[in-house]
């Protein structure tokens, strides 16, 4: 009696296990969602690619002003920001659970919340809840007035000792594979990016790229009281964000290649974290922390301050645009002292992601032009 007893919560534990295995190898949709969604980024930056250059073409045949002074809005107007995607690098109403990824870590780490951590969650929290119900209905002084003086059985014992210790071994194996992954450092030509956590800012520098320093407040949000004075509201400008995560100045960086963020702070301790990059590190005064961003497609992600830092916390956004390596080097033009050097040249060679192929073959005329003008 009491033996068969045992085989069933035995074999309610194997089941369980393998059930939980069975989840785990089903984690494609979660993948083709990301893959989905992400099209429509690289469609709105497919847009935006030819719109300035032909603009900029049109005024050129034009003619009007001397050579010159066309010259110079060339590099100016070469740039428009990017129009984010709505639900795309930025919360949802209703949201819940880990925002879609648009990294390779990010889908990585989705994949282990979705497929292994959520199911097996699921599975031991109904096989307990079963097991008590059982226990609760079976063994109540009613149903079992003579309580079983049973001690120990060292087969349930050895079952309940090694299926634990096998369920953690398997959640421990990609766990610390990702902890591995996210804390690699970036190759040696990544180009850095210089954060600095201020109270209540965030300022990017680009020590590649001439050391421009680019500072970036949160918009104002019209019908409520002025946060940053002098900083225009959301909304006034067509490619805005949602209010409250979009900025006057966006950090830009480059898509499809390595970018080593270099994160420190000037006052208090921030954090830099953008949920949909899967990145979150902390600003520290005093010190420098380091991270690799890799960014697959381009688009706007936004993220906010995550460690609590004072009266304005809540309005220190972050927002990144990521552009193809030809409309980031154009940016990069547009910022004063901005320049594009030898050593970005091997990474916008190598440029691996298919996603910006399509912008590669729109954008070499802007570029090359632009180029002298620097
Ligand atoms: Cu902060």
């Amino acid at each position: 009696m009491k033996l068969g007893n045992y085989a069933t919560k035995a074999g309610l534990a194997a089941r369980a296990l393998g059930l939980s295995l069975a989840l785990a190898v089903s984690a494609q949709p979660a993948l083709a969602t990301t893959a989905a969604t992400g099209e429509q980024v690289s469609v709105a930056s497919d847009e935006r690619a030819d719109v300035p250059v032909v603009e900029e073409m049109a005024e050129g045949v034009a003619g009007g002003p001397a050579d010159t002074a066309s010259e110079a809005p060339q590099a100016a107007g070469a740039y428009t920001p990017m129009t984010p995607t709505e639900g795309v690098g930025m919360p949802v109403d209703g949201g819940i659970g880990i925002q879609t990824q648009y990294s390779a870590l990010g889908d990585y780490a989705a994949w282990i919340h979705d497929a292994v951590l959520m199911p097996i969650i699921a599975v031991i929290s109904l096989l307990v809840l079963g097991l008590l119900i059982w226990v609760v209905v079976r063994y109540n002084r009613r149903a079992n007035p003579v309580p079983s003086k049973t001690s120990h059985n060292t087969v349930i014992e050895v079952i309940w000792t090694l299926v634990p210790v096998l369920i953690l071994v398997g959640i421990a194996i990609p766990s610390i594979d990702l902890l591995a992954k996210q804390y690699r450092p970036a190759p040696a030509d990544a180009l850095t990016v210089k954060i600095t956590g201020n109270q209540w800012y965030w300022t990017y520098a680009y020590p590649d790229n001439g050391d421009f320093e680019v500072i970036s407040y949160m918009l104002n949000e019209p019908g409520r009281p002025v946060v940053n004075a002098g900083v225009r509201e959301v909304g006034s400008e067509p490619w805005d964000g949602p209010a409250q995560m979009e900025v006057d100045n966006r950090m830009v960086v480059p898509a499809g290649e390595p970018v080593r963020l270099q994160i420190t702070a000037a006052d208090v301790i921030h954090s830099f974290a953008v949920p949909s990059l899967w990145f979150k590190l902390d600003a520290v005064p005093g010190r420098v922390n380091e991270k690799m961003l890799f960014i697959e497609r381009p688009g706007v992600y936004y993220g906010q301050c995550s460690e609590l830092c004072g009266a304005k916390h809540a309005f220190m956004p972050i927002a990144i645009e990521a552009l193809p390596r030809e409309q980031y080097n154009q940016w990069v033009l547009t910022q004063a002292g901005g320049m594009i050097d030898g050593q970005d040249e091997p990474a916008a060679a190598a440029e691996p992601a298919a996603a910006t192929e399509g912008e590669a073959e729109a954008a070499p005329e802007a570029t090359e032009s632009a180029a002298p003008a620097a």
